[in-house]
């Protein structure tokens, strides 16, 4: 088990960058630079990573950043891991780092491609369901429901499942996270620093000027999206589904946390009637099955 004494106290990302208070995806990625450690190299495609992370010479990034196109994160990781092969260089972790934009829109033929070549890198969605950089406009990964500029009434379609369409890749690993669980997110991190082949995170990572809530309330409105049962922590690998952290007492309905908790801190859903409400809660309760499901076949022995 990961531990807080685990994480270096060594920072690759300095404080005092461009990150929005509040701001969960410089948390996360934190957090992964501290497990990655300094021989990583990381690439981005345009998105809130690419302002914190700044320009010459503000940067607070202490490993090398590559800023790429806004559909070429995985493109461009799979370049760098043939270049590192081609010069034989070993122990060098690849980082590919996008939005849910940048991996659930524009980016995924992109890293369809690489899963589908298993090329060997890591690769972690930072996800904070909208196009946060330009402004808030609705991405394939924003929730049903949630207000954006480009769905000024809410949403009406459901979140797309960037981790199910990597498990239909079938590459070595996938999990989910959230960053108000560093370590359960750190840990799967390590895991997958020790495998070869195209390894794949999610984490949620809540938004305070997007989902409209105070910054200081960040970790509170990740944990919820976790107890609520919205936000799934998992592992998957060898075809087999593992619960973690505390998603893993919430199988049942009774143990999740009412969905409204979740939903009545955020501005984004403020426009809500209780009827919508109920249809979001319906959703959760449908995730959870399917997941379920999931989780009862993958432990089945096979016949
Ligand atoms: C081809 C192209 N279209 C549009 C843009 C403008 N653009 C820059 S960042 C961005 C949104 C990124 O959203 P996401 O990947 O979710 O990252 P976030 O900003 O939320 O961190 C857009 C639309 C661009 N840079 N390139
Ligand atoms: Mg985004």
């Amino acid at each position: 088990m990961f531990t807080l004494k685990d994480l270096t106290v060594e920072e690759y990302i300095l404080p005092g960058n461009a990150a929005c208070s509040g701001c969960a995806s410089a948390l996360s990625l934190r957090i992964a630079l501290k497990v990655l450690g300094p021989r990583t190299i990381v690439t981005i495609p345009a998105c809130c990573t690419s302002v914190l992370q700044g320009y010459y010479p503000k940067s607070p990034a202490r490993v090398p950043f590559l800023n790429t196109a806004f559909a070429s994160a995985a493109a461009s990781a799979s370049g760098m891991a043939a270049a590192l092969e081609i010069k034989g260089r070993e122990g060098i972790n690849i980082l590919g780092w996008a939005g849910d934009g940048g991996t659930a829109d524009i980016g995924i033929q992109g890293l369809s491609g690489a899963a589908e070549r298993n090329e060997n890198f890591i690769y972690i969605c930072y996800d904070n369901e909208a196009y946060m950089n330009t402004g808030t406009q609705r991405s394939s990964a924003t929730p049903r429901g949630a207000v954006t500029t480009t769905t000024v009434t809410g949403k009406a379609e459901r979140k797309k499942d960037v981790p199910e369409i990597m498990i239909a890749h079938d590459i070595p690993y996938v999990a989910t996270a959230c960053a108000a669980y560093p370590l359960d997110f750190a840990e799967k991190l390590r895991k997958a620093m020790t495998i070869k082949g195209l390894r794949y995170i999610h984490i949620l990572s809540p938004c305070p000027p997007g989902w409209r809530f105070p910054a200081e309330r960040t970790v509170e409105i990740g944990k919820l999206a976790v107890t609520t049962g919205a936000w799934i922590l998992y592992e998957w690998m060898d075809d087999k589904y593992v619960l973690t952290g505390p998603s893993k007492g919430l199988t049942e309905r009774s143990r999740r946390r009412p969905l409204k908790e979740y939903l009545m801190l955020q501005g984004r859903f403020g426009k809500l009637s209780e009827e919508e409400a109920k249809v979001l809660q319906e959703d959760v309760d449908l995730q959870w099955e399917r997941f379920n499901r999931r989780l009862r076949e993958s432990a089945e022995p096979s016949k």
